[in-house]
């Protein structure tokens, strides 16, 4: 046969198209859909074949057939991939069940803030509204800002108190420089080495303590820590400042009490209770009978202190105190145990 002779024959692809389809709609499974791709679109499949013969055609027909074969082989795509999904969705095990659309739908928890930040947003915002400004500072500390400089050296009795969870290992000079802050404290230092007086801040955060748990001692907790420095500050400032941030959280009839204290860092020291049947309303106990439970220590800033960060002792005085939240998320709302804050029960933490 010769080569002219082939050139006026073309193929008939609508014969083609059919039994495609035909052949398309019969399988029943992936396997056999694949070989029918591999049949009909593989790289030596008849729709490859039939592009290819249009070089085999008369110029004037090839244009015409060679649209018809590019829109038969988008077809064909298009079709397989339809009986993709339907093979797909006829063979999954779910197919069978209907879907009952006035079932109720399952419903969303919300979520809420934890009792202890509420707390802290609580105490800031009192504490703002009497001009402090609120801050934050690092967990990891350097042994030089938990302790030295706020006097208490190396070998202090007062580190006895804070049970300390150190970071590092004591190295060959026994330095055992960083560890988990003990308390918020390091902050005042940090913040008066950068700043003048006055100073007026409230830092809250996360401190740890190495330390056997009850029901009112935890080994992580939070505390805020509150520092005023500036000319003329007295014990009776600081007195003030708790007296009001008391009634600001829990009310006018607050019962608070003050009794002497000891923290190096501060001269003189002193810590403050709240009576704790004045808060809850837990009518088996005699509410005439007092119960306080201690929520911070404070006193004025110990001059070594204020010279270590280079203020004039001679000008500016200051008071500092140290909150510890959970207690006072306790008196508020009527908890006896601050290791309920931190099971993770649900039941617990959906109350608020
Ligand atoms: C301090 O941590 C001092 N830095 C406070 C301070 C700051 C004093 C500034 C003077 C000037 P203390 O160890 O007492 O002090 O802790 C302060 C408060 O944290 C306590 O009054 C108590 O409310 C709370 N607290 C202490 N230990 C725990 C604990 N294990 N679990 C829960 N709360 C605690």
């Amino acid at each position: 046969m010769n080569k002219n002779t082939e050139k006026n024959t073309a193929p008939n692809i609508d014969e083609v198209l059919h039994s495609a389809l035909k052949e398309l709609n019969a399988t029943k499974t992936l396997e056999s859909l694949d070989e029918w791709r591999v049949r009909y679109l593989g790289r030596k499949g008849i729709v490859v074949q039939l592009k290819r013969s249009i070089s085999d055609l008369p110029s004037a027909e090839r244009p015409e057939f060679g649209h018809a074969i590019n829109s038969a082989s988008a077809l064909l795509e298009e079709k397989l991939l339809g009986q993709r999904t339907k093979i797909s969705t006829n063979n999954s095990p779910n197919h069978t069940e209907s879907i009952d659309v006035t079932l109720p739908g399952i419903p969303i928890n919300n979520g809420s803030l934890h009792p202890i930040t509420q707390t802290i947003r609580d105490i800031c915002e009192a504490f703002s509204s009497m001009g402090f400004e609120i801050i934050e500072g690092p967990e990891v500390e350097l042994d030089h800002y938990n302790f030295q400089m706020l006097n208490i050296p190396k070998h202090h009795p007062a580190r006895d108190g804070f049970n300390t969870l150190w970071i590092d290992q004591e190295d060959d000079s026994g330095e055992r420089p960083m560890l988990l802050r003990t308390h918020t404290s390091p902050m005042q230092i940090r913040t008066m080495e950068k700043q003048d007086p006055p100073v007026r801040l409230v830092v809250p955060g996360k401190v740890y303590r190495y330390e056997a748990t009850d029901s009112s001692h935890e080994w992580h907790f939070s505390q805020i820590e509150g520092l005023a420095v500036d000319k003329g500050i007295t014990f009776a400032n600081l007195k003030g400042t708790l007296y009001e941030f008391a009634r600001i959280l829990f009310g006018e009839d607050v019962k608070v009490r003050f009794r002497c204290d000891y923290f190096p860092f501060v001269e003189p020291g002193a810590e403050m209770a709240i009576d704790w049947n004045s808060r809850t309303k837990d009518t088996d106990k005699n509410i005439d009978e007092e119960n306080w439970i201690e929520i911070l220590g404070a006193g004025m800033v110990h001059p070594k202190v204020l010279k270590a960060v280079g203020y004039d002792t001679d000008k500016y005085t200051g008071f500092a105190f140290g909150i510890g939240v959970e207690r006072i998320a306790m008196l508020k709302n009527g908890i006896d145990d601050i290791r309920l804050f931190y099971n993770n029960d649900i039941r617990f933490l959906g109350q608020f």
